[in-house]
C-alpha cells in the first residue's frame, strides 16, 4: 500500500529517493523551486542537466541528487497556464504520470512532488491540486515500486488545498 501525505516545508530538505523539480524546457536552473534545488545539489547539477539537451513540457528527465539528501532529482516541465484551454491539465498530469514511471523504472520507493507550475507558470492552485492528487492516484493503480507520495507545500494555502482533498 502507498502512502499519500501532504507536508508544509522546503523540498531540497526532503531526505527520500528522489524529489521531482518544476522545471522548464532548457532543464538548466530557473526561480522558484527550481532555482532552490540547483542552489542546493551544487554545481554539478547543471553539467549533468547539459547532457539531456532539454526536455518537452509535460515529460520529465532524471539526474542525480549531488549534494541534496534525496539521491535523485526527476525534472519534470509543468505547463505554463494560459487560460486552461490549452491543454494544460493534460500537461500538468502527464508531468506526475513520467515522473511515477521513471520512479517505478528507477526502482524508487519514495518520491516528493512540490506543486508544479502552480509558481512562475501561474496555474491556479486549488486545479493544480486536484489534477496532482487525482494523477498520483490513478498511477498507483499500475505496479510501482514507489511506497510513498509527499507532496511537499511551500506555501500554506497550498498545504490547506491538499490537506482538504486527501482528507
Ligand atoms: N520547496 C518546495 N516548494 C517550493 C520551493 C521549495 N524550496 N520553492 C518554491 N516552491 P515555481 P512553476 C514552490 O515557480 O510554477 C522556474 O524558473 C512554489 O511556491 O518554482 O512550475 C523554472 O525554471 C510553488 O508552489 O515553478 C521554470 O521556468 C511551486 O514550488 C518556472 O519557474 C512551483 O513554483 C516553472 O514554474
Amino acid at each position: 500500500m502507498t502512502t499519500i501525505q501532504a507536508i508544509q516545508g522546503d523540498i531540497t530538505k526532503q531526505a527520500v529517493d528522489a524529489i521531482v523539480n518544476a522545471a522548464n524546457t532548457s532543464l538548466l536552473g530557473g526561480g522558484g523551486v527550481d532555482g532552490a534545488i540547483h542552489r542546493a545539489a551544487g554545481p554539478e547539477l547543471v553539467f549533468e542537466c547539459r547532457m539531456l539537451h532539454g526536455c518537452k513540457t509535460g515529460d520529465a528527465k532524471i539526474t542525480k541528487g549531488y549534494r541534496l539528501p534525496a539521491k535523485y532529482i526527476i525534472h519534470a516541465v509543468g505547463p505554463v497556464w494560459r487560460g486552461g484551454q490549452h491543454n494544460e491539465p493534460d500537461l500538468l498530469a502527464s508531468c506526475y504520470r513520467r515522473a511515477m514511471e521513471i520512479a517505478t523504472a528507477h526502482n524508487l520507493t519514495s518520491l516528493a512532488f512540490p506543486n508544479i507550475s502552480t509558481g512562475i507558470y501561474g496555474y491556479p492552485k486549488d486545479k493544480a491540486a486536484e489534477v496532482a492528487i487525482t494523477t498520483i492516484q490513478q498511477c498507483l493503480e499500475q505496479p510501482t515500486s514507489v511506497q510513498e507520495v509527499l507532496f511537499v507545500c511551500f506555501e500554506a494555502d497550498n498545504f490547506l488545498l491538499y490537506q482538504q482533498l486527501l482528507k
